[in-house]
């Protein structure tokens, strides 16, 4: 056997965890306590799916996408002591933004929180004149939300940041996408000097496996380890009766992560259980977000259910990117 793989990061050892249930044969295992937050965790939501969790002062926050009973897409802050149970606010979260044109509220959904030097920032699905584009906002407390500019052009959803600066560049992949349910979708690298203006941007990967056949979109934050960033990404298969929405990863090249280095032929966790596959949206498991710690190698990583509820799954770098390579499509 090689060198075992690591995480090239910080320590977290108070991370959500759960060793994997003895016979379980697959590299990622769900937790236990699924789905971890309901629906109707606060009085405003028909449902809370698809949400970011970071470490915050030695606890965790997030951001949450709650629809509410109107059915209109928010993100709402929320604060925990473990990373397990959670207390969201009821109210969404109203940016401050010196800018009336870009900072009027439409909608706002699948955000992604990223730790960036000296603060977190916001990216979501954010509607401009109707349409889906790349909202972002940084904060520092999870309670004052600076709105900055929209990243790209509508249409485009997935707008996920890189952690650090790659080649003195900030870097993000995103999904241009159509007004609806986009039945196609590639992924995307682009940078900026200044978190303001994009380009550069570069082609990543396009779907091909059957579980990813229609479209593709950066999940979480991308895990800087010793054998590459770990991406791991939603796919989509159309069957006869909708989309399925399953997760892969992906191991991208450190300093040109547009180069593909690996990436899982199967599937590691696709809709199955009752919470994933029934709901406001069946058959989807979505993740947003990935806790890691770097000296043990755990990794816990947040997905939606069935786009109705926030479900935990689990898994270790080394076993990861052994499968990832000894399964890989390129
Ligand atoms: C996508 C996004 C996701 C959602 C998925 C399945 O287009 O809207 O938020 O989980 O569809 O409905």
């Amino acid at each position: 056997m090689g060198k075992s793989s690591t995480i090239i990061g910080g320590a977290l050892p108070n991370i959500p965890w759960e060793d994997k249930p003895a016979g379980c044969r697959e590299v990622i295992w769900r937790s236990e306590k699924n789905p971890i937050i309901l629906r109707d965790a606060i009085p405003s939501s028909n449902s809370i799916f698809n949400s970011a969790v970071v470490p915050y002062k030695g606890k965790y926050a997030g951001v949450f996408r709650c629809d509410n009973k109107s059915r209109l897409q928010q993100i709402h802050a929320g604060f925990s002591e473990d990373g397990i149970t959670w207390k969201i606010n009821d109210e969404r979260i109203s940016f401050i933004c010196d800018d009336a044109e870009v900072g009027r509220f439409e909608y706002a959904y699948d955000p992604r929180v990223c730790w960036i030097e000296d603060r977190y920032y916001v990216t979501w699905c954010n509607g401009y004149h109707s349409y889906p584009t790349i909202g972002m906002a940084y904060t520092y407390d999870f309670e004052k939300f600076y709105q900055m500019e929209n990243a790209f052009l509508p249409f485009n959803r997935n707008g996920v940041l890189f952690p650090r600066k790659i080649k003195g560049k900030y870097a993000m992949l995103s999904r241009p996408s159509d007004n609806g349910h986009t039945p196609f979708g590639d992924i995307y690298y682009s940078e900026s000097p200044d978190l303001i203006h994009w380009g550069r941007h570069r082609h990543v990967m396009s779907p091909l496996e059957p579980w990813e056949r229609t479209k593709i979109g950066a999940g979480p934050i991308p895990i800087e380890t010793t054998e590459g960033w770990l991406l791991f990404y939603h796919g989509v298969l159309t069957s006869c009766n909708g989309f399925v929405y399953s997760f892969g990863a992906a191991l991208l090249d450190i300093d040109e992560p547009w180069k593909v280095l690996y990436r899982t032929r199967p599937y590691l966790l696709s809709p199955q259980k009752l919470y994933e596959c029934v709901g406001d949206v069946p058959n989807v498991v979505f993740p947003c977000a990935a806790l890691h710690d770097a000296p043990t190698g755990r990794i816990a990583i947040y997905y939606g259910g069935a786009d109705t509820v926030i479900c935990l799954a689990y898994t270790r770098v080394d076993e990861l990117i052994e499968f990832i390579k000894a399964n890989s499509s390129v």
